[in-house]
């Protein structure tokens, strides 16, 4: 067999140890040989998933001359330095959403990366491996429903715990669909909105739950996003783009529809993890191929730093009440079309 991508995780948290299983137990051509956690005990879980050894910190890890390449699943205000150091090291390395929390921290991994003349970074945006996302991105680029016009959205979750804030529903939630709908339209974003409808009795004080978010493309497309992170039946995620000639709605994993007690009805996922495993196997694999041929073919640096300035802009609508401006600037030749 040809040479493994011999990988390092910084993070060992929920989703690190879920891409640890993913690499140990689906993708033959990875492997992991090193891991590092702030916390030794989250550390040595991880380790004892894959038999890897632990390093004492995120440099030792990357500058390791048996790491080939760099995984990232701290939270997000512990992204920029990992990234920029599997930068200044010539890496490959996949950093979990968001890039970093701020558009500030972004540009200067993007800065870094153009410096160093080669592309290294591909952002967490799992959605753009979805089948379903990726057959309504077919049916819209097949011309055959006409220009979109206006995307309807559903965000929702179970239940939050008392760390979440108003603004993770940008940062943490929201941040999903800024990426995925500007791939999924082919457009930019321009401008942003938040209105709050009456809050559910089930949000923890002082959180703003329900809220709807309208974002706005140069193009005149509209989204509106409802995020409801205390619906309380499960993890839905719907999506529909309403075109000049017809309307595509998005399908989602298909459950049996059963008849019992009185009542027709089919599953609703009620987690993350489960609803979008294929598209994280996909993901993760396809960054593996890429690694390996010294190649970034998924979401780069530049999309996550244009997902901050919009989470930014969608921030600063949720206190001004106004619609926000958002402003990104000329895409770098360096990032492609
Ligand atoms: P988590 O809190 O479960 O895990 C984070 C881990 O990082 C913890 O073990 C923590 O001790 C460790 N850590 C913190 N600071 C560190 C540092 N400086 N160096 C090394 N380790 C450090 O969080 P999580 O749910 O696994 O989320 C991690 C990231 O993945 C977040 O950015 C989150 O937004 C993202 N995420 C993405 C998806 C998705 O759908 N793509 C789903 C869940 C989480
Ligand atoms: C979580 O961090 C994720 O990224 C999930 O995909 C998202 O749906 C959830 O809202 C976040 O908390």
């Amino acid at each position: 067999m040809d040479k493994k991508l011999r990988v390092g995780v910084v993070g060992c948290g929920a989703i690190g140890r879920e891409h640890i299983k993913r690499i140990t137990h689906k993708i033959a051509a990875a492997e992991v040989v090193a891991v590092t956690d702030v916390f030794e005990d989250s550390a040595k879980k991880a380790a004892a998933l894959c038999g890897a050894r632990i390093e004492p910190d995120s440099a030792a890890l990357i500058n390791a001359a048996d790491v080939d390449a760099v995984l990232v699943t701290t939270p997000g205000f512990a992204h920029a330095e990992p990234v920029l150091q599997a930068v200044a090291a010539g890496k490959p390395v996949f950093c979990e959403k968001p890039l970093a929390t701020t558009a500030a921290d972004c540009k200067r991994i993007v800065d870094a990366e153009v410096a160093g003349g080669k592309q290294l970074v591909q952002v967490g945006f799992m959605r753009r491996y979805d089948k379903g996302y990726n057959q309504v991105k077919e049916l819209l680029d097949s011309g055959d429903f006409g220009a979109p016009l206006l995307v309807k959205c559903t965000h929702r979750a179970a239940g939050v715990d008392d760390s979440y804030t108003t603004a993770m529903a940008v940062t943490d939630t929201a941040i999903h669909e800024i990426d995925v709908l500007q791939w999924l339209i082919g457009d930019v974003w321009d401008s942003a909105e938040v209105i709050y409808p009456r809050n559910t009795v089930n949000a923890h004080e002082g959180l703003k739950d329900p809220q709807l978010m309208l974002l706005r493309t140069k193009a005149g497309v509209v989204v509106a996003l409802e995020v409801f992170v205390n619906c309380r039946f499960g993890y839905d995620i719907n999506c529909e783009v309403v075109c000049e000639d017809g309307v595509i709605h998005m399908p989602a994993p298909s459950w049996p529809v059963v008849r019992k007690n009185g009542q027709l009805s089919t599953k609703i996922e009620d987690n993350w993890m489960r609803r979008f495993i294929d598209a994280y196997d996909t993901e993760i694999a396809d960054w593996v191929d890429a690694a390996l041929r010294g190649v970034v073919e998924g979401p780069t640096a530049w999309d996550g730093y244009v997902a901050e300035l919009t989470a930014d802009a969608l921030v600063a609508a949720q206190t001004s009440g106004r619609v926000e401006p958002i402003v990104s600037g000329e895409k770098p030749a360096f990032y492609g079309r």
